[in-house]
């Protein structure tokens, strides 16, 4: 009794199926290439959106230029010695190069209390020198959780004598300021149960460049980092996820698709590097083209690409010594020129320049790098305008004396070499000049000559800046 209209309904449902399929079909004979036609057509528009999509997303980041990153965690304790032995590796890779089992590195914790932290002067020294954005190391290879994590005991509030979440500070005061707040967070984790070290005379709690996987540690790990990454946007609200640590051989590529999707679905205007995944070529840190890969932007590191990628967004990270994580003893600061005009080399490129600093323990960021800061600002409060929301330079090579950045009807052009003889050759770009003069002053007009190989302007004797001189070209 009770299967009869069951079984209606089923033969309802296969003469609907039955006729749908014949409809389609003939639908399709007569016009097949039309119906394909339409279809690549709404393909396109749908990733027209999804590219008008990540504009839209990507605007901020794309005009701000120029980020401070901060290494800091546990290893700024040791800063770059341990029982006395020290190297010329970067700070944060200590608990590897020193060989420090997990137990032995978890004792910084309770040396951790960084009692002269300010959050504040920390964000006035990244604001004054013209950055846009701070990215700050959330949790870093080491494991260690440098703001309040609910779901880990290693972790700033537990763990330390502090016992405050001094990030919670950080991400309001850099709001405050007007800067965007951003996080860094390790895939690879040196103190996480499910992950050890396999490698001849590491110990196997140690730190190392790969880590294997204990059996069905994997998905353990990977809820584990979606709650802490859950726990840094609700309690943060990062404008950025910067990941880092991709290159272990269990992270795969459908890992980091995943992941990247898992954040974007915490925050859709978030902004994620490709270190989520496997699209980074090495450390020139752009993607393989043999697929879409997951990720935003590509990351340099330590270097800067021989020219831009139209179309492509990258950031270039960068130390201002040899190392990320405080080290006591490193003092191959790179001058004041070398950072400007990096700064300017990458903007000529169309990337951003997202510089380091590493505080101490203690809290504080080492003098060496607020003075240089100090300086790269007195510059971007004069050039500022030639930095933020330009986009690569309109020339078809690199100019003999320099850089140049643009605008909608502006080119700017940054001398390095000062022409000796008074004239500044500028090579033809197909556009008309109509103005030219010193950004620092806009009411003296430069003179000029046009012609098809290009403009001849004339400059006073002196830069007006030794470093890096603006002069804005305003075109027809
Ligand atoms: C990574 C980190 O390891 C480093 O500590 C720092 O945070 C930097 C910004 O990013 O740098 C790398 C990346 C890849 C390798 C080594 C260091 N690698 O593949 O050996």
């Amino acid at each position: 009794m009770t299967h009869t209209p069951l079984r209606f309904f089923h033969h309802l449902l296969v003469l609907l199926l039955l006729f749908t399929v014949a409809f389609s079909t003939a639908a399709l004979s007569p016009a097949t290439s039309e119906l394909k036609e339409k279809k690549e057509k709404s393909v396109t528009a749908q990733s027209l959106s999804a590219q008008a999509q990540k504009d839209k997303r990507m605007k901020w980041w794309r005009e701000a230029r120029f980020g401070m990153f901060i290494h800091w965690g546990l290893y700024a304790v040791p800063a770059g010695e341990y029982k006395g032995q020290r190297s010329t590796r970067i700070g944060e890779w200590i608990m590897e190069w020193a060989n420090i089992p997990r137990a032995e590195y978890e004792k910084f914790a309770p040396q951790f209390n960084p009692v002269k932290f300010n959050a504040a002067e920390w964000v006035r020294i990244a604001k004054d020198a013209g950055m846009k954005y701070i990215v700050i190391t959330s949790k870093h290879h080491d494991g260690f959780s440098i703001y309040n994590s609910k779901i880990s005991q290693y972790d700033i509030v537990d763990a330390t004598p502090y016992r405050k979440d001094l990030m919670k500070a950080l991400a309001d005061e850099t709001k405050k300021q007007g800067l965007k707040f951003c996080f860094y967070y390790s895939i690879l984790d040196w103190h996480h149960p499910s992950q050890y070290v396999d490698a001849p005379g590491k110990d196997p709690t140690a730190g190392n460049r790969v880590t294997k996987m204990h059996p069905g540690g994997k998905e353990q790990y990977v809820a584990y980092m979606k709650s802490q990454l859950r726990e840094l946007i609700t309690a943060y609200d990062p404008a950025v996820l910067w990941f880092d640590g991709e290159w272990q051989d269990w992270w795969t590529e459908p890992d980091g698709k995943d992941l990247y999707k898992f954040v974007l679905g915490l925050k859709p205007d978030i902004v994620i590097n490709n270190r989520v995944g496997k699209g980074r070529q090495g450390m020139q840190g752009m993607n393989k083209d043999d697929q879409e890969y997951a990720g935003d932007f590509g990351t340099p590191e330590q270097r800067i690409p021989p020219t831009g990628l139209p179309g492509v967004d990258w950031e270039s990270c960068m130390t201002m010594n040899d190392t990320w994580g405080y080290k006591f003893y490193d003092d191959k600061w790179k001058s004041t020129e070398t950072l400007i005009r990096n700064l300017v080399d990458i903007a000529s490129k169309g990337g951003n320049y997202l510089l380091n600093v590493g505080p101490t323990a203690e809290g504080l960021i080492p003098l060496a790098s607020v003075e240089r800061l100090a300086e790269m600002g007195k510059w971007m409060k004069m050039n500022g305008e030639a930095i933020y929301e330009t986009t690569a330079s309109p020339f078809p090579t690199q100019l003999a004396f320099g850089r140049a950045t643009s605008k909608a009807g502006r080119v700017y052009l940054h001398v390095f070499d000062w022409p000796a003889d008074g004239k500044l050759q500028v090579p033809a770009w197909g556009k008309t000049v109509k103005k030219a003069y010193l950004l620092a002053e806009p009411k003296t007009a430069l003179k000029f000559t046009q012609s098809g190989e290009g403009v001849v302007i004339q400059t006073p004797m002196k830069a007006s800046n030794r470093i890096a001189s603006v002069i804005v070209i305003e075109t027809a």
